[in-house]
């Protein structure tokens, strides 16, 4: 990671701003191809070596073809890399500027591929059914590796919907994420907004946006890097969260974990 190159090109006034108000901002430009490329290096190196190897629940693949990745979690207790990235001195920087309260912590590290041609549809939801944390101050950070475009299967968030707070989630039947919301908002409440994004851009979402995308049934990969933070003020809701792990759990029994 020293030899990295990431820096923020932008004052963040105008980030946190939008963050606050929107719940999701992208900064543009912030991981230099050198980074990328290092990255996709030891992405391969995890997708070859230590995937075979991984338990139910840290490997998704896609349904319809099961060779092809879908979403890959926790990839920092399985290596040095991912460990350290999710430290990197200019992500931190980002995060705790977004969320002053408290100390930064990182929550894990997700990779997610929407494939060409097979990458499947993501549910609607807020990340803190999966996460409960009360106050919900924590985010995910989004490092994009490829073009996220309208034809690909662009990650859509709305915009204001973090303020309405957690909203009834019922099962999906899609595993990885097996929540969806039990109604989704109208548009005219909180607007639809794609996070177009190009290589090397970082988007971050509150942890109650309402978000989701479509299929990507274009020719084109969607893939991007993706890391937990919280605030030490947010404190996990354990009752809820081990509930939430019981479901899991027997989602996970009822499958091969291949979807
Ligand atoms: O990229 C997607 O379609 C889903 C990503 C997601 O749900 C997330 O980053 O929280």
């Amino acid at each position: 990671m020293s030899q990295s190159k990431a820096r923020l090109r932008v004052g963040l006034t105008e980030v946190v701003e939008t963050y606050r108000r929107d719940g999701f901002v992208v900064v543009r430009g912030v991981f230099p191809e050198g980074d990328r490329r290092v990255l996709e290096q030891e992405l391969q190196r995890y997708i070859k070596n230590i995937v075979p190897e991984l338990p139910s629940g840290e490997a998704y693949f896609e349904q319809s073809a099961p060779e092809s990745i879908k979403a890959l979690h926790n990839l920092n207790r399985h290596s040095e890399y991912f460990s350290a990235l999710h430290l990197h001195p200019t992500l931190l920087q980002l995060v705790r500027a977004v969320l002053p309260e408290g100390e930064v912590l990182p929550t894990g590290t997700s990779y997610f591929a929407k494939l060409a041609g097979v990458g499947s549809a993501t549910p609607s939801h807020q990340d803190n059914i999966f996460q409960h944390y009360d106050p919900p101050l924590a985010l995910t950070l989004t490092i994009s590796l490829s073009a996220a475009i309208p034809e690909n299967g662009v990650l859509i968030c709305r915009r204001g919907s973090h303020q309405g707070g957690l909203l009834p989630h019922r099962p999906s039947n899609v595993l990885g994420f097996s929540q969806t919301l039990e109604r989704l908002p109208t548009t005219a409440q909180y607007p639809e907004v794609p996070l177009l994004l190009t290589p090397g851009d970082i988007s971050l979402h509150h942890v109650n946006t309402i978000h989701y995308s479509h299929a990507n049934r274009s020719g084109q990969d969607r893939r991007q890097f993706a890391i937990g933070y919280r605030s030490s003020l947010a404190v996990r809701d354990e009752r809820r969260y081990e509930e939430y792990q019981e479901i899991l759990k027997r989602l996970h029994e009822q499958s091969s974990g291949r979807t």
